[in-house]
């Protein structure tokens, strides 16, 4: 083991003694650190500024009640965070999710991840992330509305244009992000556009935004099938998930030639080898709010549901988990790659586990870590912000034109950087690398921050 590897492992565990019972935050630093060996030994300051020790350590934390009141008159409380990681390069920045599963630990390895996929998007904006463990699934409008507006009285007071910007992420969309900006107008009384993105069009949103995350990973997916002297068209794809980010990689990569053959929910996944019927799962998802499983149904014989089992059994050549963390795991991988997968890119957040990501990189398949293949949505944030600012709007088509040049200049750097390091083709060495180095040098000139 070199000395940077030695003294990086050593790092690792003290993260890991001092943030206990965090596996997920355990896992993102590992990964991270994982990759920066190479880094030290060419950075000595680094390691005599402790700037590592210091990227580790979100710059706040904040946690606090969240009372509401259900339909019924009964009274629940659940539990806020915003944790605001890093802001060297601009304002926190990053979503809020609403899941029952959420805890300190998550949003801080969400965090984590956003610091470093903020700074490859080239956008200037810090890392952050929010959330609670609020489960919006089966509550009212009302229900959902009565939460936002109590944790927003809460979490106004560290907002700001220029302090910290949330968005959306699981459990979060346009309704929740509403509901969310009408309290936070409320209670500051000033029209702070700036203050939340994924608004609506009408009041202050961006066209593509919604659209952003699934499109930026196919296009990132592509950049990467380029490269190979591949493209979409023609390829079988698998996508997880049938959320935000699942729905809008299933358009793009159906507009680009490619048949989505299967996608799913926390219940199960729908197989349907004609190709997924986007206009029936947005109605079922987006505006009925129902499940895969009420798709395969509407489908008629078309689409088959199944409960339980993993989507990844399913024969593809390019793969793009868009549900949650660690949904792909090491016997996924393998079932992929022996079913032939030729590329895999991450819409989702660490979707895939540490073995899971080693199957693929020994097996020569092309990997897009989340961190740069969705970095497509807080990017188009970033877009959102700067029309607030300028009080603009562009078309739809400027927009996507802007997106698509973002990822083809995420994917290059990464390329590009795992080059420069002697790993051609390690995506994941290579955004880890370029997203550091951006940051560590910012906090060096800043002074002991
Ligand atoms: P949505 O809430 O719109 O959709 C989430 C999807 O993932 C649903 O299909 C959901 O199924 C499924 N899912 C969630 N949790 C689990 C779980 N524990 N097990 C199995 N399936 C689950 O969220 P998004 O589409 O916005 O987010 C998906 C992923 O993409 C997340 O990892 C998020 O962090 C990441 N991401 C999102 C961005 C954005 O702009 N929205 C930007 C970059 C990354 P069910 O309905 O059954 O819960
Ligand atoms: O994980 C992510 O990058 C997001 N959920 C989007 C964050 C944002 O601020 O748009």
């Amino acid at each position: 083991m070199s000395k940077s590897d030695a003294q990086l492992s050593a790092i690792i565990d003290d993260v890991v003694r001092r943030n206990p019972a965090e596996p997920e935050f355990h896992q993102a630093v590992h990964e991270v650190l994982g990759c920066l060996g190479p880094v030290l030994d060419k950075h000595p300051e680094y390691v005599d500024q402790k700037v590592v020790e210091r990227i580790c350590e979100p710059e706040r934390q904040v946690m606090f009640r969240v009372p509401w009141m259900t339909d019924s008159g009964e009274v629940r409380v659940n539990r806020g965070f915003r944790v605001e990681f890093n802001s060297q390069l601009g304002p926190y920045k990053g979503g809020l999710r609403f899941h029952p599963t959420v805890t300190l630990g998550t949003i801080k390895f969400l965090g984590f991840e956003q610091v470093f996929k903020n700074a490859i998007t080239g956008q200037r904006i810090g890392g952050g992330k929010g959330g609670s463990d609020f489960d919006p699934k089966g509550r009212s409008d009302n229900e959902v509305m009565r939460f936002c507006q109590s944790f927003m009285t809460e979490l106004y007071r560290y907002l700001g244009e220029h302090t910290d910007v949330p968005a959306g992420d699981i459990g979060v969309g346009g309704r929740e992000i509403g509901y969310l900006f009408g309290q936070y107008k409320r209670i500051t009384n000033r029209y702070e556009s700036g203050v939340l993105t994924g608004k609506g069009l009408g009041w202050g949103g961006a066209l593509v935004r919604t659209e952003a995350t699934g499109y930026g990973t196919t296009f990132f997916v592509s950049e990467m099938l380029k490269v190979r002297g591949r493209s979409l068209d023609g390829q079988t794809v698998v996508i997880s998930g049938s959320g935000n980010v699942a729905i809008y990689a299933i358009e793009k990569v159906t507009q680009l030639g490619g048949q989505v053959v299967a996608c799913s929910d926390s219940s199960g996944y729908v197989h349907d080898p004609k190709g997924i019927d986007l206009d029936l799962l947005k109605q079922i998802k987006e505006v009925e709010r129902g499940r895969v499983s009420d798709y395969a149904e509407r489908r008629g014989g078309a689409a088959k549901f199944v409960q339980g089992s993993s989507i990844w059994q399913i024969p593809c050549t390019v793969a793009l988990p868009c549900a949650t963390q660690n949904e792909l795991n090491e016997d996924d991988a393998r079932a992929l790659v022996s079913n032939g997968v030729i590329a895999v890119a991450e819409g989702a957040n660490m979707p895939s586990t540490p073995e899971a990501v080693k199957v693929f990189q020994d097996a020569g398949v092309a990997f897009g870590p989340g961190k740069a293949a969705n970095a497509g949505g807080v990017a188009t944030s970033g877009l959102e912000m700067q029309q607030n600012h300028s009080r603009d709007r562009w078309s739809f088509e400027y927009t996507e034109e802007k997106l698509l040049q973002i990822m083809r200049c995420i994917h290059n750097l990464a390329y590009e950087t795992a080059e420069e390091y002697g790993v051609p083709g390690d995506y994941v060495l290579g955004a880890n690398i370029a997203g550091f180095v951006q940051v560590a040098d910012a906090m060096m000139a800043m002074g002991l921050v």
